[in-house]
């Protein structure tokens, strides 16, 4: 089926949410992949035809639509292929089957998402101890989850947050944590070394877009320099994420693309003559990572592959086809 023909089948709710991811008004790795699985959901309910390989194809058709409204955040491949697995993998006699066993696998991926947050929260929330200064960066429901656990286990502790320049999201994180009476601080992301040095922290916790083999974490743009300003000083630093921000991409040797988004992000109007570029995401290596917080457990950053290898490995092959790429004129 030619693209044209999906989007014109594409119920506007999805197409919405496409738009929402692409647009950032739906954002964060987590938030983005669940999203991913309720348009998927949404898709099978509301597909109008009758043929049942009609279906597949437009199921297709949708899946990539998903996939190539933002890059980085491996979260989104992920959910729309765990959820497309079971059109790719199994038979079935009639429509009605294919389409219950699509919504029955994007509910499971929601719950499990949800699960999963909470339990790396719990697990996090041990490393959390009374007394400790904690910078964070960004946005991330992951973190959110691990000091919100941790505060309402009784542990008290204050918090750095960065504006996170251009889009702000910290203003996201300032604004959760201090809705939870958690003493909370918003600092330019130019402050980091400073507030590291003088205000004490004792650990870093940031989430992560996509996990590579090697255990480089990919996060919003800063969080390289926050890694090595931590290293320098010796503090603590935390990754917090699901499991399905990892990247199979990576095992065979894919990079991860990193966003770079509008000029206008950064600066409003153009002055003539001068250029902006505005990146969005950057690599820590894994000698900056201390460990990496999971549903499944803490794991140092260098057993990433073992983990990958362990969820992926009847995928790897699957892996090796390239992501769709992100096209300006994708939602119609
Ligand atoms: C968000 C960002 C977050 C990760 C993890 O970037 O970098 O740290 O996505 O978030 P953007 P979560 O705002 O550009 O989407 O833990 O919520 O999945």
């Amino acid at each position: 089926m030619d693209r044209e023909r999906v989007l014109g089948l594409v119920p506007e709710d999805v197409k919405r949410i496409a738009d929402d991811i692409k647009t950032m008004r739906i954002r964060g790795a987590g938030r983005i992949a669940r999203a991913a699985a309720q348009a998927l959901m949404r898709a099978a309910e509301e597909y109008r035809g009758e043929s049942l390989e009609e279906f597949l194809e437009y199921m297709e058709g949708v899946a990539n639509l998903l996939v190539s409204t933002r890059p980085t955040a491996v979260s989104l491949p992920n959910a729309v292929n765990y959820v497309m697995t079971v059109l790719r993998e199994e038979k079935y006699q009639s429509l009605e089957e294919a389409r219950r066993a699509v919504i029955e696998r994007a509910r499971e991926f929601i719950e499990y998402s949800k699960q999963a947050l909470r339990r790396l929260g719990e697990i996090g929330a041990r490393l959390i101890r009374t007394g400790d200064t904690i910078l964070t960066h960004c946005n991330s429901s992951a973190v959110e989850s691990v000091l919100v656990t941790a505060w309402k286990q009784g542990k008290r502790f204050k918090v750095y947050a960065t504006e996170t320049r251009p889009r702000y999201q910290g203003y996201i994180t300032a604004r959760d944590l201090a809705r939870e009476g958690i003493p909370v601080t918003l600092v330019p992301d130019s402050a980091v070394l400073t507030v590291i040095e003088k205000m004490h922290v004792t650990k870093v916790i940031v989430g992560a877009d996509t996990v590579t083999a090697n255990g480089a974490v990919i996060n919003k743009i800063g969080t390289s320099q926050i890694a090595l300003a931590a290293k320098r000083h010796g503090v603590t630093f935390i990754v917090a994420t699901e499991t399905y921000k990892f990247s199979p991409y990576t095992v065979v040797g894919q990079l991860v693309e990193i966003e770079e988004r509008s000029p206008t992000e950064v600066l409003e109007k153009p002055i003539p003559g001068l250029r902006v570029r505005n990146p969005a995401f950057d690599a820590t290596p894994p000698d900056y990572i201390d460990m990496i917080v999971t549903e499944r457990g803490i794991i140092p950053p260098k057993s990433a592959a073992l983990l990958l290898w362990e969820m992926f490995r009847r995928h790897l092959v699957d892996a090796e086809a390239k992501k769709p790429q992100v096209e300006e004129d994708t939602i119609a």
